[in-house]
């Protein structure tokens, strides 16, 4: 099947054959035509078989039916032809907090046959600039409320012709030009393997890595993790914090519900009490958050009735689950929460266990249609026990775009996704780390989660980071970040007991022989604690 794209740059520049990952395809469910618009599948289809009445996207205020967001898809992608000029192929910056308008525009691009970039709605012009520039960005779509980088960034941007604001009641906004079309569109006839979404790492250091991936990739991870360990019901309403520009956001909140004929709930504002307000609000079923949010939530709610029975199903990813909140949510709850591993390279979930199957500490096994291995330094598989490197095969893979870094992702056609792991004897995959995190004090390997999952029991503690500092004597030592809860006092003596409780609860030599209390903890946009931030002096 040829490509449909005229503008052949993000195929120009997928990484050179030898280094991208073996893919694994044998699943039934993966067996795809060469000619594939993911838009198709996942919105269209359900017009076409007679569900067009049924509710699609709610927020605040509106509903939308899948008839009505093909049709506001439809205009957007015929002011993108008709009016901004776009071919297949050309890049389209998405920029906005998580609305309707946003989940129109990305199928939108999608159906034209374009390639939707998403961006996390705090970045600054300097890092927009960075993302346009390296994926030369000729659209962009841009809630109106977010114009003040966006104008910016565009002005020092040469590759950037097009942009239009959306929420704009103004003659030139995105509204207005939508009035002006049509509501059918015929989507491009795109290859399987065209590429339709360029997602960049929240990674902590360096330049942006663009991670691409075709519309056959969206499908599979729809076939994957989602029939085979969340098993949603088109009875199901989803709703979660992740922006959609973060795949974990973009497959959970808008491709996964749409994938089962389900509805969603795009929400701007996804504090833990804002989450949940809505979560009451909309009735929803199926939840996405990170597993500080968990915890947030749960503390707040402990001693009140539990006020969510619409809940059934409760997704954490991003960072490790500790076993301390997986208790702590069901006990709050009543909902074991379905943990899975994730990256934006993978697009989505690869290794997870469903609420029956949940193991307090392991993130579960590899989801069908993948396959994954712990590895030592000389890429041999280690057995049962040993910590080594987590590596993944299966029908997503990592593409970056013309990236050295390829070559450190991509190993013998494994994905090494920089984690540390080890593999139990059924089977189940414990999270140790990131590989470089390892602490290494007197000899001893020691993973920063394990002693923050010990110290989160303690009464004291609302929220803590574990990292390893220089230390002359034993090459490092362990050091705890801890907020306190309002109720507990930041003194010497609140110190002792958090490091006796330690060296009571696992091997004394993972205690924390410092401990820094601070008011809150550097995360990212997606929850992630930002370790490298605790490191800096
Ligand atoms: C870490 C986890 C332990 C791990 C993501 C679900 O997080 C996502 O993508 P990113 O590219 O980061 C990937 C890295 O994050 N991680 C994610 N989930 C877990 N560590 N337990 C987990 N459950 O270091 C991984 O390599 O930002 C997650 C779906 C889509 C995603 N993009």
């Amino acid at each position: 099947m040829p490509s449909a794209h005229l503008d052949t740059f993000a195929h120009d520049h997928l990484p050179p054959p030898e280094q991208l990952p073996e893919m694994l395809f044998e699943l039934p469910a993966l067996q795809f035509p060469a000619q594939l618009n993911c838009a198709t599948e996942l919105l269209d289809r359900h017009v076409a078989e007679g569900r067009g009445d049924r509710l699609c996207i709610q927020a605040p205020g509106l509903r939308w039916s899948y008839a009505e967001l093909q049709a506001q898809a439809n205009r957007i992608a015929h002011v993108l032809v008709q009016e901004m000029g776009l071919v297949p192929g050309n890049r389209v910056l998405l920029r906005s907090p998580n609305n309707p308008m946003l989940a129109a525009c990305w199928f939108a691009v999608v159906k034209a046959g374009g390639i939707a970039v998403g961006s996390m709605p705090l970045l600054r012009a300097k890092e927009l600039k960075q993302i346009i520039d390296k994926a030369q960005i000729s659209h962009a779509l841009c809630d109106l409320r977010l114009a003040d980088e966006m104008k910016r960034a565009a002005a020092d941007c040469p590759t950037l012709q097009q942009l239009r604001y959306f929420h704009d009641d103004g003659a030139d906004g995105l509204e207005a030009a939508m009035a002006r079309q049509p509501t059918r569109f015929d989507n491009v006839d795109t290859a399987a393997d065209d590429i339709c979404l360029m997602a960049f790492t929240s990674g902590t250091t360096g330049q942006p890595k663009g991670t691409m991936h075709f519309h056959r990739d969206v499908m599979a991870a729809c076939a994957c993790w989602p029939p085979h360990v969340l098993r949603p019901v088109a009875e199901d309403i989803f709703i979660g914090s992740p922006p959609l520009a973060f795949t974990f956001g973009l497959g959970g909140l808008l491709l996964f519900p749409l994938s089962v004929g389900a509805s969603t709930v795009l929400v701007e504002r996804v504090s833990p009490p804002e989450l949940m307000a809505a979560v009451q609000q909309f009735g929803a079923t199926v939840m996405f958050t990170a597993p500080t949010s968990y915890r947030a939530i749960a503390l707040s709610l402990r001693d009140q009735p539990w006020p969510a029975s619409t809940l059934r199903k409760c997704v954490s990813a991003g960072e490790a689950l500790p076993a301390a909140t997986r208790t702590l949510w069901r006990e709050t709850s009543g909902v074991e929460i379905i943990d899975g591993i994730g990256s934006t390279e993978l697009l989505h979930i690869f290794i997870s266990a469903d609420e029956k199957d949940a193991r307090p500490g392991a993130t579960g096994k590899a989801v069908p249609g993948y396959v994954a291995c712990v590895m030592d330094a000389a890429g041999r598989p280690l057995p049962a026990g040993e910590i080594g490197a987590l590596a993944v095969k299966g029908p997503t893979g990592c593409k970056y775009l013309s990236d050295a870094r390829q070559a450190q992702y991509v190993r013998d056609g494994w994905n090494m996704t920089g984690d540390a792991y080890l593999v139990d004897a059924d089977g189940y995959y414990h999270y140790q780390s990131r590989t470089d995190d390892m602490i290494i004090s007197a000899g001893y390997n020691i993973g920063g989660p394990e002693v923050e999952d010990v110290l989160l029991r303690h009464p004291d503690v609302a929220e803590c980071g574990v990292i390893g500092v220089p230390d002359a004597e034993r090459g490092q030592i362990v050091k705890a970040f801890v907020v306190l809860k309002p109720t507990a006092q930041p003194t010497p003596a609140t110190a002792a007991a958090l490091q006796d409780y330690v060296k009571q609860a696992i091997a004394p030599y993972k205690y924390p022989r410092a401990i820094e209390f601070r008011d809150r903890l550097p995360r990212t946009e997606t929850g992630k604690l930002q370790r490298f931030k605790l490191r800096e002096p």
